[in-house]
């Protein structure tokens, strides 16, 4: 008897994935196929999965080629099975040629040929339009922010924004979109807007994006007054608009994992948060020289902030923050202590003072630590009583971390409320409180 096995997430199925798996079970007598769990497709980059993996199960199964399903959950799984099921020939469309040439110590590998103009990738553009993104901003972060959304089926980068002519021509060249001066003209090319600008000038663009019937994804933090992140949020509610604060950790699998082990028990109740996140600023920049929007608080106490957030809730009994600052009066350093009915955190950020970046989180039972950079958190471990006893957990973190929130952001412009616990709207404006009160405490509204 040949056995043959094949892999794939099947998602909208279709044509394409119909004549692979025929071909493929005729290689031989029984077939094996292999659908993806959703957590491996994140795994993989594979972010817009729009069918659940019981449907997508059910549509290969409909076929009536499959002898046998497995599930797929990690990269190296393949050549397990091979072995497992002493399979003669692995199949793939040959959109993969070449990739798995290294199971061939194993069995025979054969690419078939892909089926033309269909995709799930095609369905998907066809059941949702592409929402093509105009940029605000052509700073770091708008840097890092393209190659990103490139990874993200269902969006296209547009056009960027930049008062400054030659910023946003710079900008363009390097990015091929388009440069836009004019305001109209780029609200009219665009369906959504990234905001990347400086923080004092965020309120006034989400104002006008949402008045011309954007969806706004804003960097951090969105605002430094809770009225304004108020009323914006009531506005885009008004205008059934997204309005979406961009912290990337938010988003991102590994830190949801965290929260989750955090919520389980499994450390008993959470009595202590500590975050931290330093990173040393060069002397020139707009971060350590802004006179009003400059400083260690605007610019990392949204990261900091984040999980005390999350798992204290928004109602702290008292606040207090400490600051060290630079000549010109800016915070090179902040430490936010917090006490609620049940706890106590510290977030403690800088740009002109090194520490050690890690989050605590103990409980009665044991605690949580990860290491900088927790904020794209890959891996953290649980401890307890007995030192001896330590669970590791990782998950994967790909490039820059920003491709989540885009995804998420997408995700929600299409009507899905599945992503909008990972960063509500009250911690938003709970977030802007707590930068409107540091503010007045430095003075500096
Ligand atoms: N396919 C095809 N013709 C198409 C589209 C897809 O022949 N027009 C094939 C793919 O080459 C693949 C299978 O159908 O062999 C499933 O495709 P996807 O659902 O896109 O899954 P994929 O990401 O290719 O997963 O571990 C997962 C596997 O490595 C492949």
């Amino acid at each position: 008897m040949t056995k043959i096995i094949t892999y794939g997430t099947f998602d909208l199925f279709h044509e394409g994935h119909y004549r692979l798996l025929k071909r493929a079970k005729e290689l031989g007598d029984y077939l094996i196929v292999g659908v993806t769990t959703e957590a491996y497709d994140k795994a993989r980059g594979k972010l817009n999965v729009v069918d659940s993996l019981v449907t997508r199960i059910e549509n290969v199964k409909k076929t009536g080629f499959a002898d046998e399903i497995i599930i797929e959950e990690s990269q190296g799984q393949k050549i397990n099975d091979i072995r497992k099921f002493h399979v003669d020939i692995f199949a793939i469309g040959s959109d993969w040629m070449g990739a798995f040439d290294y199971l061939k110590d194993c069995c025979k590998v054969v690419y078939l040929e892909r089926t033309k103009n269909i995709s799930s990738t095609m369905l998907r553009e066809k059941n949702s339009p592409i929402q093509r993104i105009g940029i605000i901003g052509t700073g770091r972060i708008a840097e890092r922010f393209i190659p990103e959304a490139r990874l993200v089926s269902g969006v296209s980068t547009q056009g960027v924004y930049n008062p400054h002519k030659d910023s946003a021509l710079r900008f363009a060249d390097r990015w091929e979109i388009t440069p836009y001066e004019n305001m109209e003209d780029f609200f009219s090319a665009v369906d959504v807007v990234y905001i990347a600008s400086p923080h004092d000038t965020h309120y006034g663009y989400i104002r006008s994006a949402l008045e011309h019937g954007k969806h706004v994804l804003c960097e951090k933090p969105m605002v430094l007054c809770k009225a304004q992140a108020e009323e914006l949020f009531a506005y885009a509610g008004e205008k059934n608009l997204i309005l979406f604060e961009g912290i990337k950790t938010a988003y991102c699998p590994g830190f949801h994992k965290l929260l989750g082990i955090a919520c389980s028990g499994i450390i008993g109740s959470v009595r202590n948060v500590e975050a931290c996140f330093t990173k040393l600023e060069k002397k020139g920049g707009r971060e350590l020289n802004d006179r009003i929007y400059g400083g260690s608080f605007t610019e990392l106490g949204s990261y900091v902030m984040l999980p005390i957030l999350k798992i204290f809730g928004k109602d702290y009994t008292s606040i207090r923050f400490d600051t060290i600052q630079g000549e010109n009066g800016l915070d090179i350093f902040t430490k936010v202590s917090l006490n609620y009915p049940t706890g106590i955190a510290t977030a403690t950020c800088g740009l002109g003072v090194k520490s050690e970046g890690r989050l605590l989180i103990a409980g009665t039972k044991g605690y949580i630590v990860a290491e900088a950079p927790w904020w794209k958190t890959s891996y953290f471990e649980v401890h307890y009583e007995d030192a001896g006893k330590v669970d590791k957990y990782s998950e994967t973190f790909l490039g820059d971390g920003l491709r989540y929130e885009i995804s998420d952001f997408l995700s929600m412009i299409r009507g899905s409320s599945s992503s909008e616990f990972k960063l509500t709207r009250g911690e938003s404006v709970a977030l802007a409180d707590i930068m409107e009160q540091f503010m007045k405490t430095e003075n500096r509204l």
